[in-house]
């Protein structure tokens, strides 16, 4: 008969295994379950704004063209936000997890650099 005993895991969520066997007393097998507790509700991955910048020099036929090509907007909608940009100083191009929406910047900026027109592009947590 034991006087007392270790904290256990919550066995609502951790399962029991074969070499779970804590009759013989605290011991190695008291710890079993904490190493196989899963997370009851698994986290979203944080998703990210991709914003783009206003300058004074790159033209605007060159935005709408990479609103195009990268966000996969139609003419109307790439229109409308590169004049919220020039109008506004910044704009949302688009929200995804992180790894895309550095990707997107970094295909922006190459591209931007490439026909050397200014044009910035950051990424801002959503
Ligand atoms: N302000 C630029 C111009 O007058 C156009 C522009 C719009 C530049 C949006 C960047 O993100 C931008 N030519």
């Amino acid at each position: 008969m034991r006087t007392h005993r270790l904290a256990q895991p919550d066995m609502s969520v951790a399962p029991r295994c074969v070499e779970d066997d804590d009759s013989r007393g605290p011991g190695r097998n008291d710890q079993v379950g904490i190493a196989v507790k899963t997370r009851a509700k698994p986290k979203k991955p944080s998703q990210f704004k991709v914003l783009m910048l206003n300058d004074d020099y790159t033209p605007m036929e060159f935005v709408v063209m990479v609103l195009k090509r990268f966000f996969h907007m139609d003419l109307e909608q790439a229109t409308r936000v590169m004049l919220h940009v020039h109008q506004r100083g910044v704009g949302v191009c688009g929200i995804f997890p992180y790894e895309i929406a550095e990707t997107k910047v970094n295909q922006v900026m190459d591209f931007a650099r490439q026909n050397q027109h200014p044009l910035q592009c950051t990424l801002d947590k959503a």
